[in-house]
């Protein structure tokens, strides 16, 4: 007889989403895998990626044993034989140099419960090198810090309560498909939508304004709408006098300004500026969320906190249906003590957003080792070329994942692991409130492990193996002991989403922990840090989310053969470049990729575009262009600071 199960488990990638998803396995293989009609924000339609994951779990590219590089290429060997190899590197290095010659380096591709463990592997083995910094939404959470004392992001659900929302720098439709209904229920009542983008996204379909400003220059369209706030005496003076501190020096910033000079500034119109304003007046409450895309610019704390201002001053922060909100913590409802960080003394970090940089000069100890799980920094930390160099100069590289990528073809050890429907574990999100459990619907492909998995095995070749060597219910039940308090058993927590008790609305009493205990103003602004213009590379490179992969997690075969780049035509007849043929494009890290150019009116002028993610081995890999360097306020990676040239390729 045929057996067919289906299985409630949580999507763990790197999106917002963390969908709720039923799988359907027949005979042990997995044959289906949709959106559970029972998560409340999944309701039934996960992405058109999900079905393809199944081809991913089944690719013939993944790698499904260990393997090790000898003088001929990689060569398949038992788990003991790798683990043993990467034990008795490891012991010799803490031994010559001290633990901190090791980095891990953990990248974003899942993030669950038993992730933590892994830090505490390493915290057990007496503290390695680890990374400071994100390359991805660092710069928005410590810039909302700023303002708010603790961001905190309104559930995706309150916005039911909106009557506008305004997208900024945020393309939902691709990235963050949950919103999409509340999109819509929003313009059915009557409310307006409006994406804020240098790039007309797909999200700018569902918008009722679509707003190209220049990059990174968002923060005058802020201020723009906040002075006409202002003079049409709209404000909430309420707010303002009673609940926020500096709001006068901010005043003095806008009023250095005229309306149209903040516009032109942008570089949009008055009339988008007054739309903006319009709308926060009179489709109250507004809601903006903050996208990703905002804080890849070196000095985004300004656009971020003159959002925040004009959310101040619209009085819409603390309100149901309102509130700037950006983003939820993906390791909030765990126990975070778990990660071991009691065990030692603080030890070295190294700053992520110039990751190649810092392994080729830091000293005492050098770094000789480096680990690595779930992430792939060769293609997707910006300046490739520095990070291949630094790895190429390691005594010993081990990476963990599926694929042979850019990063595994630096590795001298791979450790194949399983996906998210080999595993049981629990999965919170960065996009809502709930959390999820993760459960095994088929068995590991081939001899695939988890992480978790993989650090007990080679725990047991360290001394401190009884610490570590539990069972996953064991652990899951310590790090969840939040939930539980909660009120949520691990058998609840094994069959059905379950919502963090975070506020629907944060703020709704007006106290902000911050200093003042009020909402804090930005009182610093310095025009002179936006001006960034190069005569020589004259177009801002956004290499935004592909619609049809999540950053790099794609195979080989994925590829096409060259990446696309998307530039206004009339740039393309001034730089006799044709569209549908190869292009050139280089920048100043001195990479160059070569790319089939498109052309479409909708590009602003001096922006080129292109999707994040495809691997440099497959021809494409645009990190070989990005500047790597680190935003003034949160440690972020500015991957659009980055300037570029195209030249005709033939
Ligand atoms: N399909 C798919 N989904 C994904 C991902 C993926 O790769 N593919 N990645 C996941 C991850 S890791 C993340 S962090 C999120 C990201 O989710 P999003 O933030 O929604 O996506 P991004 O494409 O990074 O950036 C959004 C937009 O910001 C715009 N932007 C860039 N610079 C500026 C600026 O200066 N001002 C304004 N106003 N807009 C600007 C870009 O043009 C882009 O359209 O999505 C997640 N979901
Ligand atoms: N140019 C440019 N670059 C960017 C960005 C950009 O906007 N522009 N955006 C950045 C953003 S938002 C992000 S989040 C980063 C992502 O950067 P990374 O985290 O370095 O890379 P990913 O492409 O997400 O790759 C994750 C890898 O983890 C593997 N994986 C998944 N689950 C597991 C697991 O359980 N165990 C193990 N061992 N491996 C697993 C996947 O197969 C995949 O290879 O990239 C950034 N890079
Ligand atoms: S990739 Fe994102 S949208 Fe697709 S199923 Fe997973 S969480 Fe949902
Ligand atoms: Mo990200």
């Amino acid at each position: 007889m045929e057996e067919i199960q289906n299985i409630v488990t949580t999507c763990t990638r790197d999106c917002p989403n963390t969908c709720g998803l039923v799988a359907t396995v027949e005979q042990g293989r997995l044959v289906r895998l949709v959106g559970s009609a029972e998560h409340p924000l999944t309701r039934g339609a996960a992405c058109h990626k999900t079905a393809k994951y199944i081809e991913r779990v089944y690719s013939e590219e993944r790698i499904t044993s260990p393997m090790v590089r000898d003088g001929k290429g990689w060569q398949p060997v038992s788990w003991d034989t790798a683990l043993d190899i990467i034990a008795d590197k490891m012991k010799l290095i803490h031994e010559q140099d001290g633990p901190e010659a090791i980095l891990y380096y953990q990248g974003y591709g899942e993030r669950t419960a038993l992730k933590l463990l892994n830090t505490y592997f390493f915290n057990l083995f007496g503290g390695v090198t680890t990374l400071r910094g994100s390359l991805c939404g660092g710069t928005g959470q410590a810039s909302q810090n700023l303002d708010l004392g603790h961001r905190i992001s309104h559930d995706p659900l309150d916005h039911y309560n909106s009557k506008a929302m305004i997208l900024w720098a945020r393309n939902p439709v691709t990235t963050n498909i949950s919103l999409v209904p509340i999109i819509k229920d929003i313009r059915k009542r009557g409310g307006r939508i409006i994406v804020i983008d240098p790039y007309k996204n797909r999200t700018a379909s569902l918008a009722d304004r679509f707003i190209a400003p220049a990059p990174g220059m968002d923060v005058y369209l802020a201020m723009a709408a906040a002075r006409i706030i202002l003079e049409r005496g709209q404000a909430d003076t309420d707010f303002l006098t009673k609940f926020s501190q500096g709001f006068p020096a901010y005043q003095d910033f806008l009023d250095g300004y005229t309306v149209e000079e903040l516009c032109a500034l942008a570089d949009v119109t008055p009339d988008d500026a007054s739309y903006l304003a319009e709308t926060l007046i009179t489709c109250a409450p507004a809601s903006i969320l903050l996208g990703w895309g905002l804080h890849r610019h070196k000095d985004a704390h300004y656009t971020i906190r003159a959002i925040d201002a004009l959310g101040a001053i619209a009085g819409i922060i603390g309100v149901p249906g309102g509130g700037v909100s950006q983003g939820f913590e993906e390791y909030g409802p765990y126990n975070q003590d778990y990660w071991g960080n009691h065990l030692n003394p603080p030890r070295r970090t190294l700053l992520m957003p110039v990751i190649g940089q810092e392994l080729l000069q830091v000293e005492h100890p050098k770094i000789r080792m480096v680990f690595i799980t779930a992430a792939n920094p060769v293609c997707m930390a910006p300046n490739s070329a520095k990070v291949i160099k630094a790895l190429q100069g390691m005594e010993c590289v081990v990476c963990s994942g599926h694929f042979l990528n850019d990063t595994a073809d630096m590795a001298d050890i791979f450790l194949p692991a399983t996906t998210f429907l080999e595993e049981n574990d629990v999965m919170a999100s960065y996009g809502h409130n709930y959390v999820g459990p993760v459960n095994k619907a088929i068995e590991p492909v081939g001899e695939c492990k988890t992480d978790y998995q993989m650090f007990s095995a080679l725990a047991t070749r360290f001394p401190f193996a009884e610490q570590f060597c539990r069972s996953e219910e064991e652990w899951l039940y310590d790090i969840c002991s939040p939930i539980r308090a909660w009120g949520c058993t691990m058998e609840e927590l094994r069959t059905a989403p379950f919502r963090i008790p975070e506020p629907m609305a944060p703020y709704q009493d007006k106290c902000f922990p911050t200093a003042s205990g009020k909402f804090e103003f930005m009182t610093a602004f310095d025009p002179e840090k936006l001006a960034d213009t190069d005569h020589e590379f004259p177009y801002t490179l956004l290499t935004v989310a592909g619609h049809n992969h999540i950053c790099s997690e794609r195979t080989l075969s994925d590829h096409s053969p060259l990446p696309e780049v998307v530039l206004h035509p009339d740039e393309a007849d001034q730089l006799g470049l044709v569209e549908g043929k190869p292009v050139m494009v280089t920048s100043r890290t001195g990479g160059a990729v070569k790319a089939l150019l498109r052309t479409d009116h909708a590009m602003r002028r001096d922006c080129l575009l292109s999707e994040r993610g495809g691997w440099i081995k497959a021809g494409h890999g645009l990190n070989r262009l990005t500047v790597d360097m680190a935003s003034t306020v949160g440690d972020g990676t500015p991957y659009y600071q980055t300037k570029v040239k195209l030249s005709p390729c033939r």
